[in-house]
């Protein structure tokens, strides 16, 4: 009998160090081509787009760099993969990327069902429609019976809009689109009177597709919560936990107000915490099987979460968003990092 409880405690202590050694299959082989592949949108300014000079930019753009800066020492050593909304799942499952990004809402059915997981809410939006100023609207319940929604299939927009209607008894036709240039061209060729999506690609397509961006009118109302979070495939639990402590790591450095430009003062002479934190105190990559200044790297390549969200979409970029929902929880907004410790 004690011989059968040896025997299982020495296993149990095998399989839970196995376990505990057990290295990142994707960063391994992100390591060896030497370039993280990273599905973003092909054009959504402010989020990912490429600018005149070839160069990609943007708020996921810049956690891509974040995450290649962490990982391989590098924040250039990123391929851009445009994926279309009903591409992305697919080319993350099949390992055309190694993460996904674009835009995508972190849900129940893709969570639980597709072979994805979702590491932490980079950005909190919610559905909305967009129209012509001159259809005299200012809300969606004075948006007259009969009025055509465009709507991209593949999309959480398309299930919240068939839900909505129901519940609100709205007499609204859909017009449901599997490209969305053809939904984009439609809308701005007045096939359709009004166009739905998160707010965030609203405001960024009014910008560079709207002939003239002051006549059309995002309407206030809000139907859904679209939680836009970074996920991986669900079979390497290590390369998960080096993406969300990634984001954690650029949320708590804005509350720590650590930024790319004090990040090196902040190492030499900051407090014990904030130099584990930056990699002057040893002990914060081993567990997850990085070198001690993957932190640091990050903060000197695209700086924190603030800064990142004030260059591609605040008050002096040309979405000029407010942080609202985005803001850190010591300010009222959603953004909590655990602790890194
Ligand atoms: N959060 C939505 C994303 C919706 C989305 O990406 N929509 C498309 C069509 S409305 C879009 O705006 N794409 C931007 C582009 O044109 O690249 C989801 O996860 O389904």
């Amino acid at each position: 009998m004690s011989r059968f409880l040896v025997l299982f405690l020495s296993l149990l202590i095998f399989v839970a160090s196995a376990h505990m050694v057990q290295a990142s299959q994707t960063l391994e082989e992100v390591r060896r081509r030497g370039m993280l592949h990273c599905g973003v949108p092909p054009n959504v300014p402010g989020f990912a787009s490429v600018m005149e000079n070839g160069r990609w930019t943007g708020f996921e753009v810049d956690f891509c760099r974040a995450l290649a800066a962490a990982v391989l020492g590098d924040g250039e050593r990123v391929k851009f993969v445009p994926l279309g909304v009903q591409t992305r799942i697919p080319a993350l499952q099949t390992g055309e990327v190694d993460v996904l990004f674009r835009s995508t809402t972190w849900t129940y059915s893709r969570d639980a069902a597709m072979g994805v997981h979702f590491a932490s809410t980079i950005f909190y939006d919610g559905q909305a429609f967009m129209m012509r100023r001159s259809q005299g609207v200012t809300r969606l319940s004075e948006v007259p019976a009969g009025a055509s929604v465009c709507v991209q299939a593949g999309t959480t927009a398309h299930q919240n809009l068939t839900d909505y209607l129901q519940v609100h008894r709205l007499d609204l036709r859909l017009m449901v689109f599997n490209s969305e240039q053809e939904m984009k061209t439609a809308f701005f060729t007045d096939r359709c009177d009004l166009y739905t999506s998160d707010s965030l690609l609203l405001m960024a397509l009014r910008l560079s597709a709207a002939p003239n961006p002051d006549d059309f009118l995002i309407l206030p109302e809000r139907i859904s919560k679209e939680p836009m979070t970074p996920a991986v495939r669900d079979d390497d639990p290590a390369w998960f936990n080096i993406l969300r402590w990634v984001i954690f790591v650029m949320i708590e450095a804005e509350e720590r107000e650590i930024t790319q430009a004090n990040a090196p003062e902040m190492r030499s002479h900051g407090n014990p915490e904030n130099r584990r934190l930056l990699g002057s105190v040893p002990g914060i990559g081993g567990p997850l099987g990085l070198d001690d200044e993957w932190a640091y790297r990050i903060l000197r390549t695209v700086g924190n979460y603030g800064e990142i969200f004030e260059r591609h979409l605040g008050a002096k970029s040309p979405l000029q968003l407010e942080r609202g929902l985005n803001d850190l929880w010591t300010r009222g907004g959603l953004l909590y990092a655990s602790p890194m410790r």
